[in-house]
């Protein structure tokens, strides 16, 4: 890459810890924050990497984020965990509810965890993926701000709102896809206008409702759902599941509610763990773990297929030898904020 600095893993991770911790973020958001981003520029995704890390500072600076916010794990029915992130960044309530979300979901067979008051600026692929190598089958989704107009509208509502799904395999990395219900996630957009690039056709209009491949009147007018309405549901059962159901608050709300620094906004996670062996009468798990490779193989026997998450597989056993090439002028930025 052209004017690119190329940092190992390692050094991603100290970096982003640098920066946080030299705008006061604890050392236990600090690492969890980290942690996540470190993964997401392991496994090139890019748009929640390093990119990230000034919007973190922003809102930190701004006052919006406690940055050293200690979140709470509560009970609130024996197979639902909420965790209140007490203001704080989402990575470290994530990390704290892991556990008893994984000992609920093995002992009732299904268990819901909430995480609350918290600001989301993540993939959601590290949580399921934590969740299926131990066995479970995983679902998780949060609300964003106000980017997505609703199929047939023309002004922004839903969030990018992501979905991720995780399924075990045996003696392999689990099968999980991550996908925001736009056509894009917002950090893509945001991306292109960053390295000068015009977007693809169908992933937004501008301020007049006219399609636009143009970064910054994409930004300014409204992303589209994937796939029409069909997409805008999946945006709006996201509203409802890490809105009203745990008790935050919709996309729309939490633009209301934010300063608008381009830090991440307040809002929620709901996620369902799912013990596959309590779903069948005669549990065997090797049975069922066998019958979706046979479907894993069929979609793999046509040309030109992939499995999701394949991508991110491939490119985790690459990184750690080539490294992460970050553009010049954005690794001055985040020396400066170091
Ligand atoms: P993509 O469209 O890039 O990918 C979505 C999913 O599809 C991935 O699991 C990907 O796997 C899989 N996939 C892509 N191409 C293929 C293919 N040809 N065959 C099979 N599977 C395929 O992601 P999005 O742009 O929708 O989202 C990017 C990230 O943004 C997500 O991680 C999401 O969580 C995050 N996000 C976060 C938000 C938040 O509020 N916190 C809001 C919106 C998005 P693979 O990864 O292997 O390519
Ligand atoms: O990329 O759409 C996005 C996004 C929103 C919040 C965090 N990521």
């Amino acid at each position: 890459m052209a004017d690119a600095v190329t940092l190992s893993l390692a050094e991603v991770h100290a970096l982003a810890l640098r920066v946080l911790q030299a705008h006061g973020v604890s050392v236990l958001q600090a690492e969890a924050i980290a942690t996540l981003i470190t993964a997401a520029e392991r496994d090139e995704c890019t748009s929640h990497g390093l990119f990230r890390l000034p919007g973190y500072v922003r809102s930190v600076r701004s006052g919006k984020v406690t940055p050293d916010a200690l979140p709470v794990v509560r009970e609130l029915a024996p197979a639902v965990i909420q965790v209140d992130g007490k203001n704080g960044f989402a990575p470290l309530a994530l990390q704290m509810g892991q556990a008893p979300l994984i000992s609920k979901a093995r002992q009732y067979g299904i268990a819901v965890l909430a995480v609350t008051q918290i600001y989301h600026f993540a993939a959601l692929w590290p949580e399921v993926e934590a969740l299926a190598e131990q066995g479970l089958v995983a679902l998780a989704c949060t609300q964003a701000m106000s980017y997505v107009a609703p199929a047939g509208g023309q002004t922004p509502l839903y969030g990018t709102n992501p979905l991720a799904f995780g399924w075990p395999r045996e003696g392999r990395p689990p099968l999980v896809f991550d996908q925001a219900s736009s056509a894009s996630a917002r950090g893509e957009i945001q991306l292109h206008l960053r390295d000068g690039h015009p977007l693809p056709a169908g992933w937004a209009i501008d301020t007049a409702g006219r399609p636009t491949t143009d970064p910054a009147a994409a930004l300014a007018g409204a992303q589209l759902p994937f796939g029409g309405y069909k997409g805008a549901a999946l945006a709006l059962m996201i509203e409802l599941l890490a809105g009203a159901l745990i008790g935050e608050v919709f996309s729309f709300e939490a633009s209301a509610r934010d300063n608008h620094d381009g830090g991440p906004p307040i809002g929620g996670e709901c996620i369902i763990a799912i013990d596959p062996v309590r779903c069948v009468e005669h549990a065997n798990r090797q049975r069922q773990l066998a019958h979706a490779e046979t479907l894993f193989q069929a979609i793999l026997a046509q040309d030109g297929t992939r499995l999701p998450s394949d991508r991110r597989y491939a490119a985790r056993q690459q990184t750690p030898h080539t490294g992460i090439h970050v553009p010049q002028q954005f690794y001055e930025e985040l020396q400066r904020l170091a």
